[in-house]
């Protein structure tokens, strides 16, 4: 039996689209933070007695269906171990607010930390975050804290993430605003495929991220916010163009999503510098140096009410306990 906590990332270059669907092999290198208030804990306990696996989220045991990409990372583990037991999977997330940012970066990170453990397995982060990939994408990433990047690979041995800066020591914060969601999302998972197979801009998107890799890396080494928060919201843009340019078109946004947009850019036109990004869904994350805080947070709450603003600063990489 073992416990793992790991905490969830937002990616500041974005990861939309695999090269092999199967292994979860990228089709470009994405780049992110991980964040100290957003996390999940699972226990993992493999038990001669059971018959089946049981996963429980936040106390909710899930159906068979719920479970599948649960049980896929316990079948690895068990080829991996040799232990051919069943296993009790017990996790919680853990976020600031009922208003959905749970994450299957932080989930499935956690999973393949307190999995492997309870197998007896003792893997090098590097091949924790091979396993977590299998499970997601973005939770290749979650093994490390701070600002971390995900090599993509060309295969299972090759793809995984490595730390670019694990103590982020310089005062960049995030704040995640957490918009009204009634629609129900195309999943990631979905919404990135059809991108690959149909947006006559995903070649584009491969040459956007290569530049914006480098040029970001530029920007951490030189501590400069500003320059990283405008690379993050420029390729967030691209990123989300390719739903629009899809066949069929889609897209995360709500109106929510745009009023907020519209208020970041009001900040900044009054001198106070911060950025924004969005992933696959309408939540709106804003980057800012934590000197701006408060003006940042005054604005936003003005218009969306401050139970909807969760400040975080950088989180730390995963943690893992046998019992
Ligand atoms: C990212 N996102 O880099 C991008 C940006 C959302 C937008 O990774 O299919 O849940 O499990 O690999 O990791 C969300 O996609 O997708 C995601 P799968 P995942 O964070």
């Amino acid at each position: 039996m073992a416990t793992a906590k790991a905490h969830t990332n937002i990616a500041l270059v974005k990861y939309w689209g695999k090269e092999n669907q199967e292994l979860i092999i990228p089709q470009t290198d994405s780049l992110s933070l991980t964040l100290n208030e957003f996390y999940t804990t699972t226990t993992v306990n493999f038990d001669d007695q059971l018959t089946s696996d049981q996963v429980y989220i936040d106390k909710q045991l899930l159906d068979q269906q719920d479970s599948k990409k649960v049980v896929h990372i316990l079948n690895l583990v068990r080829k991996l171990s040799g232990i051919n037991y069943f296993a009790k999977v017990d996790s919680t997330n853990h976020v600031p607010t009922a208003a959905g940012l749970a994450s299957s970066a932080s989930a499935f990170a956690a999973l393949a930390g307190a999995a492997s453990s309870a197998a007896g397995l003792k893997l090098s982060s590097r091949d924790l975050s091979r396993l977590a990939r299998r499970g997601s994408g973005s939770a290749t990433r979650s093994i490390y804290g701070g600002l971390v990047e995900w090599q993509k690979g060309t295969d299972d041995q090759s793809s995984f993430a490595k730390p670019i800066l694990e103590d982020v020591d310089f005062p960049i914060e995030m704040l995640a605003v957490l918009v009204n969601t009634k629609k129900k999302k195309i999943s990631s998972r979905s919404g990135m495929q059809s991108s690959v197979a149909t947006s006559p801009y995903y070649d584009a998107w491969r040459k956007v991220v290569a530049q914006d890799m480098t040029a970001i890396k530029e920007a951490i080494k030189a501590k400069d916010i500003d320059l990283i928060g405008h690379i993050a919201e420029e390729n967030a843009l691209r990123m989300h163009a390719l739903t629009l340019s899809a066949d069929p078109g889609f897209t995360y946004f709500n109106a929510e999503t745009l009023t907020i947009i519209k208020a970041v850019q009001d900040l900044r036109n009054n001198g106070i510098n911060c950025y924004y990004t969005m992933d696959a869904g309408p939540n709106v994350k804003v980057i800012y140096d934590r000197m701006n805080r408060e003006k940042i947070v005054t604005k936003l709450s003005n218009i969306i009410g401050h139970d909807r603003l969760v400040v975080s600063q950088p989180g730390p990489g995963i943690k893992i306990w046998n019992e």
